[in-house]
């Protein structure tokens, strides 16, 4: 009756073909939907995701000059706003990146440049993937500290939306707080307490997930600042969120984790972290409500799990 989940790292070349939606089809409402050109090259990025296994190099995507020219109109007007609206943890990491990483205006950075780095910073790395994974699949992933990210980007009609996860959304608002320590020790444990979990409490942690890394909000002495990716890779939503319109009420997984949210308009409601310190010893003491028969630890050595 526990559900299967992963024990070894090459356990996720599993979801290489499980994707939930537009892995390799796109629906009727996405920008590009009725660009051919633009569905073959999106293809061609899927595939090489799909193909992609445990061990070897992250594929390395050749932009095209049109792909470049969207990242620079998204790079451009996000990174004018980051030091007014995004955490320190997040602003001590973006410089490191434009350093080690190729992270600039000009192009695209490679998954396989950042990866690396990530895995001196924190032991995360990054795998590509088609699409959106189901929850606990991509919550499991995160328990040996692994990201799953997309490579191909939104269509150039529209620079500044996208429905679906891309390379801006990975790059820009997820992976600068992946090298910071403190925030990679609150992933694992959302990804530890959802290895075997039951539908109802993926979801739980899924709700979790979605009010830190991807619409959290921190305290900073009497400022508030932004750590969600989905605030980071979204100009509108990154400004609306610091302003007095949305609630905004502290973290505390027993509230947050049973909070519904709309997810195709800005949140009415977000959850402020008192530092990730404090939200993952938050989060521990949650998981401890849960019920599961038995406990995990994760082993760096052998980057597997064990059941205690
Ligand atoms: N899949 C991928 N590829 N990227 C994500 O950011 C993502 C996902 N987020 N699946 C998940 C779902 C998240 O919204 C939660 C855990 O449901
Ligand atoms: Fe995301």
């Amino acid at each position: 009756q526990v559900p299967w989940f992963p024990r070894k790292m090459s356990d996720l070349d599993t979801f290489a073909e499980k994707v939930m939606e537009m892995g390799e089809e796109l629906s009727s409402d996405h920008p590009g939907a009725k660009d051919p050109v633009y569905r073959r090259r999106r293809l061609e990025i899927v595939q090489m995701a799909k193909m992609y296994r445990t061990g070897q190099p992250l594929p390395h995507i050749e932009y095209t000059e049109q792909e470049n020219a969207t990242w620079r109109e998204v790079y451009t007007r996000l990174h004018d706003m980051y030091p007014r609206y995004a955490c320190r943890e997040f602003l001590h990491v973006f410089p490191l990146l434009e350093q080690n990483c190729g992270y600039g205006p000009d192009k695209i950075p490679q998954i396989e440049d950042i990866s690396r780095f990530l895995k001196d910073c924190t032991g995360f790395t990054l795998r590509p993937v088609m699409g959106l994974l189901t929850p606990r699949d991509f919550l499991n992933s995160l328990a040996f500290r692994v990201f799953h990210s997309t490579q191909y980007i939104r269509h150039h009609s529209d620079p500044y939306y996208t429905p679906e996860p891309d390379c801006c959304h990975e790059l820009l608002g997820h992976v600068p707080l992946f090298a910071d320590p403190h925030f990679a020790e609150l992933s694992q444990e959302i990804g530890l307490a959802s290895l075997g979990a039951s539908d109802e409490d993926i979801e739980k942690l899924a709700t979790i997930f979605w009010f830190t890394a991807e619409f959290g909000l921190c305290r900073e002495g009497a400022d508030v600042r932004a750590y969600g990716a989905g605030l980071l890779s979204s100009f509108g939503e990154l400004e609306y969120a610091l302003t007095e319109a949305p609630e905004k009420h502290p973290f505390d997984p027993t509230k947050t984790a049973i909070q519904k949210y709309p997810i195709t308009q800005y949140q009415p409601m977000y959850f402020v972290a008192d530092s990730f310190r404090d939200a993952t010893v938050k989060l521990r003491e949650f998981n401890k409500t849960m019920r599961r028969p038995f406990q995990v630890r994760y082993s760096p050595y052998t980057q597997s799990v064990e059941v205690l």
